[in-house]
């Protein structure tokens, strides 16, 4: 990258027009709410005009502030595809504040009656939930930290739940809570765990929140690889100025939302976004087919020695694999949702992995398996086993889990596994002496796996089978002998 030496001198991005007043706080101002939801709603003001403009929240680390106030919040939204890089400038987002350094500030925002809808993008884990149930962990240290100190939360359900009381005191009406997280029944989910939270602090509170508060569902879809230095030096060399705020992604994108709104919504269906009664379908067709099978393409095609997608699916035997999965496997358990049509969807999902210029590494998916499982594949797995079956392929994604948290890949070299649990699922591991031993240790951890399916012996049978085979024979190995190559 010698050409990108000198580029963060040359002149930063500027925004052309300020945001409209702000009517969102979106809590999660990552690459993928920056690739999604600010794209959708930058393209909707424009439709329709509205007082839309989006205040950010960021709930760890100053890095999205440092890198938009310069640039008044604009930043370069970089659809990636064989033909190179097209850049939009998004100008939805108003002003960026970090939690950390001024909850106070966090809270007085969210309590403005202006603000109309809260959204999330918060990753799995930002619920604070027992990934196999849905249910608040009223131990987690946010949570208890949370419910001591209502002026100064850590949580996003915190921050929710301190915001509304404020706005229930003050005789305002409540936001929408609009999750847009990865997660079965996201808005329920949502609900669940604030309402749990709002209970433990006040029961008037959660009555009121149960009645008035809104939490639609949503589906959400666009392939956001994380940003990397040597991209944005590449999109200055195309634009002539330096944006560290910029983001990359396919150009795909799917946004169902359940239309559940209070007190208004910007006009995303001008962008595209597809307002249904009931997302349900959608979204177990997507964390299925989608998520499901990255995720086994993360874990296998990371132990076979795959840094990218595409370069997992390059190799005819992984794709193969995954096709396997979607026909034998993942399609038999998913309803049509309306307007779509199932084996179509996944071709396209194939020639989505297919496209090299995207680079989505198997290492950032892998992250978080034991948040991430449940509902990509596990839910699967336990509808097939209702009726009889036994998903092996799935089975060997589970197992490919079992062995990358494990820490050592197939050449013995240590893996940098980041996940909540990662510490305590490594030493489950460690601590065990055969691969049955492994297998128990792992099914052991309730909040993933649930009580049902470790009591299921055919489950841990074909498991055990597959954690031995990745053993033997290298995840290449273990693929190509579940295809009967
Ligand atoms: C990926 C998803 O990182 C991951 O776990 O599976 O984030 C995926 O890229 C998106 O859900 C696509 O919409």
């Amino acid at each position: 990258m010698s050409m990108g030496a000198g580029l963060p001198d040359s002149p930063r991005l500027t925004r052309p027009t300020p945001a409209p007043a702000p009517g969102i706080v979106h809590l999660g101002p990552g690459a993928f709410f920056r690739a999604f939801n600010a794209v959708y709603t930058d393209e909707a003001i424009a439709a329709a005009g509205g007082d839309w403009g989006i205040i950010a929240v960021s709930l760890r680390s100053p890095t999205a502030r440092d890198q938009l106030a310069p640039q008044g919040g604009a930043y370069t939204s970089v659809t990636l595809s064989e033909t190179g890089m097209e850049p939009q400038v998004i100008g939805a987002i108003r002003e960026v504040l970090v939690a950390p350094e001024d909850p106070g500030a966090v809270l007085a925002a969210m309590s403005d009656p202006a603000i109309r809808i809260v959204s999330l993008t918060i990753t799995e884990k930002g619920y604070c939930h027992a990934p196999s149930s849905g249910a608040l962990l009223p131990d987690h240290p946010d949570i208890q930290h949370d419910l001591a100190a209502p002026d100064a939360p850590r949580s996003a359900i915190g921050f929710i739940v301190s915001a509304l009381a404020r706005r229930r005191a003050a005789g305002h009406a409540p936001f929408t809570v609009l999750s847009c997280d990865n997660l079965p029944g996201n808005g329920a989910l949502a609900r669940g765990v604030i309402s749990d939270f709002a209970r433990r602090r006040d029961p008037d509170l959660a009555n009121w929140i149960a009645e008035t508060v809104r939490f639609p569902a949503t589906m959400v879809d666009r392939i956001t690889p994380a940003t990397t230095p040597e991209r944005v030096a590449a999109l200055a060399e195309i634009t002539g100025y330096h944006d560290p705020a910029c983001v990359f992604h396919e150009d795909f994108r799917q946004w169902v939302i359940e239309d559940d709104f209070t007190a208004g919504r910007p006009r995303w269906d001008l962008a595209g976004a597809q307002f249904v009664a009931n997302v349900d379908a959608h979204e177990t067709m997507k964390l299925r087919c989608l998520n499901g099978t990255h995720s086994a393409l993360a874990y296998l095609g990371y132990l076979a020695g795959h840094d990218t997608i595409s370069a997992a699916v390059a190799d005819p035997v992984m794709a193969r694999f995954v096709r396997h999965l979607w026909e034998a496997e993942i399609l038999p358990t998913v309803p049509r949702p309306e307007g779509e049509d199932l084996p179509a969807y996944c071709a396209s999902l194939m020639a989505r992995y297919r496209d090299p210029s995207i680079r989505h590494l198997t290492w950032q998916i892998a992250m978080d398996g034991s948040q991430k499982l449940p509902q990509r594949l596990l839910g699967t797995i336990r509808d097939r086993r209702a009726v009889g079956q036994t998903p092996e392929g799935l089975c060997l994604a589970v197992a490919a889990w079992m062995r990358y948290v494990g820490g050592r890949d197939e050449t013995g070299a240590e893996i940098d596994v980041r996940d909540p649990l990662a510490e305590a699922l490594r030493a489950a591991s460690e601590g065990a002496t055969s691969p049955e031993e492994t297998v128990d240790a792992l099914l052991g951890f309730e909040a993933i796996f649930g009580t049902d399916l470790p009591a299921d012996a055919g489950f841990r049978s074909a498991l055990t089978l597959q954690y031995e085979r990745l053993l033997s024979l290298g995840a290449s190995g273990a693929v190509a002998v579940l295809l009967g190559q």
